[in-house]
């Protein structure tokens, strides 16, 4: 399978075949599993520019409904994350004279609500209606719409330029990317900055992190691609900083090109994505031949259990859990729910396998002899919630970056 490359133009090979899939956030109601859409879960390099991306294209409109369920602030840890990006722009870029900062997906309001507070200038642009409506609620003023050059422009002339863009999890959702760049170089102020922080392909290929990859993840990010989009566009990449959240992440910050000087850590982690391989089809193409050993592991550990009358459930249905459990065949019978404390999901299935997601009340009122964590990355503030599980002697089954049980 090959496709032009989103950014340059150039060859994608498709290098990880996952086969068939579902939307990874689709958490379909009983009943609605009849005409359940599928695609083929295929990713590659770009053999000019590195960038890795999904080969088919799910219409963006089909993936961030109204009813869009992952909520950002859904996890102690994040809300604090969030709160500490806004706070760090308020003390650092947005404190000239009437600043502006504009979020593109800006899902319930966490970061932006705290700028709002501060009384600083700002605008959300986020077309998924409830999530809006939840940031609306705190007080957040919210364009709904999805963000794109001519997004970019009419926010310019009604707004004027904007010194703070961001992003989390949501640019690399994009398969307009190029566009987004486009409209950043239109919106930005000379002196402003566009900083995003998404997965990182280098945490991806270091915890063979498969189930980072579904529909929303057109592209999975490293520093040498988005410096050479970047370049593009008129910006350049003057900042690059890994990051512990979602499993490994990366918040890169992009500027108008010459206006900030470049720190010292971009060359850095291009000497490390080098060293890692990240710019080979052979790397993705050993990644894939892992993630195939973690599948049958954990197919084969699940399976044993079952068969000798232990107890299996799920705890957490983030998005990654409906490649995971699709890619291993996991399924309600041996994995009869998964629990997670998302409203909007609780009553709802698995895209897909169909496996029930209910509130964690379900976990703790009779707790199982094992629990599979799909909420891999909320691993340590899951694990101190449900203290009383492994005191009892409930047991933790983890398959990044291996399967093993703790
Ligand atoms: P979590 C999200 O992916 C969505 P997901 C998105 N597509 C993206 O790009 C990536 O992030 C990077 C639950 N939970 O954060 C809440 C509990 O039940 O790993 C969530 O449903 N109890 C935008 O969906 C899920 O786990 C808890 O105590 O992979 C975690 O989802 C905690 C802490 C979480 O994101
Ligand atoms: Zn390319």
């Amino acid at each position: 399978m090959h496709n032009p490359c989103r950014i340059c133009g150039g060859t994608v090979k498709g290098s990880i075949d996952l086969g068939r899939h579902p939307r990874g956030n689709a958490f379909p109601r009983p009943g609605e599993t009849a005409d359940e859409f599928f695609y083929r879960l295929v990713v590659g390099m770009c053999d000019v520019c590195t960038m890795v991306q999904l080969l088919e294209d799910i219409p963006q409109e089909v993936r961030y409904h109204d009813e869009y369920p992952y909520h950002a602030s859904g996890s102690a840890i994040h809300r604090r994350h969030f709160e500490e990006i806004a706070q760090g722009f308020l003390d650092t870029e947005l404190t000239g004279p009437d600043p502006f900062a504009v979020e593109i997906g800006s899902n319930d309001g966490v970061m932006l609500a705290r700028i709002a507070r501060a009384g600083v200038r700002h605008l959300g642009v986020e077309p998924s209606r409830q999530v809006a409506e939840m940031s609306r609620a705190k007080g957040v003023r919210v364009l709904p719409e999805f963000f794109d050059e001519g997004t970019a422009e009419r926010i310019r002339a009604e707004h004027g330029p904007a010194d703070v863009m961001f992003g989390a999890n949501v640019i690399a959702h994009i398969s307009h990317l190029a566009s987004v760049l486009r409209g950043a170089a239109l919106l930005l102020a000379r002196t402003g900055v566009f900083v995003f922080e998404e997965p990182y392909l280098g945490s991806v290929v270091e915890k063979t992190a498969f189930d980072i990859l579904y529909d929303e993840h057109s592209f999975v990010f490293s520093v040498r691609a988005i410096q050479a989009a970047a370049e593009r566009f008129g910006l350049e990449l003057v900042d690059a900083r890994p990051m512990e959240i979602h499993g490994g992440s990366m918040r890169y910050t992009l500027a108008p090109a010459g206006a900030r000087p470049v720190s010292p850590r971009v060359g850095e982690l291009l000497e490390k994505e080098a060293a890692q391989g990240l710019g080979e089809h052979a790397t993705l193409e050993e990644f894939a031949r892992r993630a195939r050993t973690v599948r049958d592991d954990l197919t084969a550990l699940v399976r044993d259990l079952h068969a000798q009358g232990k107890r299996i459930v799920g705890y957490g249905a983030p998005a990654k859990i409906t490649t995971v459990t699709n890619y291993c065949g996991i399924g309600p019978d041996l994995i009869p729910f998964v629990c997670d404390s998302t409203p909007s999901k609780q009553g709802r299935l698995v895209a897909g396998t169909h496996i029930p997601v209910r509130a964690p009340e379900a976990f703790s009122a009779d707790h199982p002899d094992y629990a599979l964590l799909f909420a891999w990355n909320h691993a340590e503030e899951i694990m101190a919630k449900e203290r009383e599980f492994a005191e009892r002697g409930g047991r933790w089954i983890l398959y990044v970056p291996d399967v093993h049980i703790v």
